[in-house]
This record gives structure tokens, sequence and C-alpha cells, in this order.
């Protein structure tokens, strides 16, 4: 089968953590999704929220692990072009589904994403990556910016909460044998850091290393409402590691009522293989 990605795009995502992919989805998935979002936000799941703390004001919504309750939803995560770049990309033979979410940002929401990598919000152990695909045409100065390099620090940093004030979960801590410390202050330091976003029109998207720190700048208020749909997406001999008590309130348990124990292999209902179909 033919490749989708040059061996120069892998080179670059190996390098700098995160690369944008002009053009790789057809239309009709960005339509597809759109309906899904639409459809989940009338009948959301019980994990939907707003990270917004004010009601009365344009929100920043999410939504999580509904690609089994929206059939727009699985049609593209099972049927997409996502699992076969990510198996490029990770050199993998066999790729899983780790998470969907979609995120929606209001004309004029205030409420911005911290800077944070995946990496620690997942009790997974492994090799992943993220999709980010904007689902309206983004302005780079719209969308999330990607500490070039940020993979490669060798560090973990606790995850810090999505919701207004972005707190940082759990203290600085080792377990098994990871050191989890906290976040560095990107916004008071970007002189210290180089970033990279990118325009992105209807098709292109962005493919980031799980450890990749990201966020929105402060300053970046949309002036039309924003959506992406993001897949997190393990290779093979990624395992289940639970970890600090901040994940434990919410993935953390689906996890454990759904039977996964400490060293599983992923697979089964909540971690499907995507690939080879
Ligand atoms: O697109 C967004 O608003 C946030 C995306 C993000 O931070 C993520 O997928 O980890």
């Amino acid at each position: 089968m033919k490749n989708i990605l040059s061996l120069e795009e892998i080179n670059q995502f190996k390098a700098d953590g995160a690369i944008v992919l002009r053009n790789k989805f057809d239309i009709h998935w960005i339509e597809k999704l759109k309906i899904g979002i639409a459809k989940d936000i009338k009948s959301p799941s019980p994990r939907f929220k707003s990270h917004t703390t004010k009601n009365d004001i344009p929100a920043y919504l999410e939504d999580y692990w509904t690609w089994d309750l929206v059939p727009e939803f699985k049609d593209f995560v099972f049927n997409s072009p996502t699992a076969k770049i990510a198996a490029e990309l990770l050199g993998a033979k066999k790729i899983h589904l780790i998470m969907d979410n979609w995120f929606l940002r209001e004309a004029g929401s205030k409420s911005s994403t911290p800077f944070h990598h995946d990496i620690s919000y997942f009790d997974v152990d492994g090799t992943m990556c993220v999709l980010w695909l904007p689902l309206e045409p983004t302005g780079q100065d719209e969308g999330v910016a990607w500490v070039k390099g940020s993979h490669l620090w060798n560090k973990i940093f606790l995850r810090v909460l999505f919701k207004d004030g972005h707190k940082v979960e759990g203290k600085e801590c080792i377990i098994n044998g990871k050191k989890y410390e906290n976040p560095p202050d990107i916004l008071s330091n970007k002189n210290k850091y180089e970033f990279l976003k990118w325009d992105c029109e209807l098709g292109d998207c962005v493919m980031f290393d799980m450890r990749t720190l990201h966020g929105t700048f402060s300053s970046s208020i949309p002036r039309k409402t924003l959506s992406r749909y993001t897949l997190r997406v393990a290779k093979e001999n990624t395992k289940i590691d639970y970890v600090g008590d901040w994940t434990s309130y919410s993935y953390r348990k689906a996890m454990q009522d759904a039977g996964y124990k400490n060293g599983d292999n992923l697979g089964g209902n909540m971690f499907p293989q995507l690939w080879p179909r």
C-alpha cells in the first residue's frame, strides 16, 4: 500500500515533536465530524464539560470517549487516514486508540488551553502521538502552539486542568521510577522557547508526539467559533500503567471499571486496534 507521508515529514516529526500535514483529510471527513459534534452537543456523554467557569460568556467545550456513541466519530476513528499516518510516523506495526476528544471554542471565548503535554493525563506507558484536526480554517494565532523539541526534554510534567484557572494537579513526585514535575511557565517566558504554529485550511492537520508541550497564547481569542477533533493513538507494546492519584477521578476509574490491570497491553473495548484495519 502506498505511503501517505514522505521520509522528510517523518524525520521532521521526530526532530520537532509536531508537524503540519497538508490536505491529508478529504472534506467529507470534516463535514462528518462537524455533524458528529452537533449531535454530541445535543446529546452529550456524561463526560461533556465546559472549561469556562462563568455560564453567560462564550465557552470552551469538550467531550471525550464518544466514538462509540456517535456513528460519525466511529466511522472517522476506524476508517479515516489517521491510523495509517500514525503508523508511518511511529514506525508501528499496530496502532491502538487511546482517546478521542473534540474541543470547541466559541467566538470571543477567553478560556484557553493551558500549556501541557498529553502523556501525563493517561495511565499508559509507551509510544504515542496525537492528531489535531481543525474543522474550520484556523489561523496560527487562533489555535494551538507547540513548543518545538519539547518531546525530547526527557521530562514528565504534572497535568494541568483545562478549566479556567489552569490548576496543576498533584504534587511533584516519583512513581514507578518516573519523576513528575511542575510544568514550566511557558507563557511568562515565551522568549525562552521556539514555537511551532500554523495556519490550517480544511483538510490540514497537526500530528504531534504525546510528550510535546502545547497550549494557546492567552492573547489568542478566536473571532469565530472554532472546533477541532483530536485522537490519541499508541504503537504496539504500549501498556496500562496506573500512575498518580491525579488521574484517578476520571480516566483511571473508567479503565479499572472496564477491567484493565497494570501491565495489560492495549486492546479490548476501550482501546481498539485501528491499524492494520
Ligand atoms: O484544540 C484544543 O483546544 C486543545 C487540544 C489539546 O490540547 C489536546 O488535544 O491535547
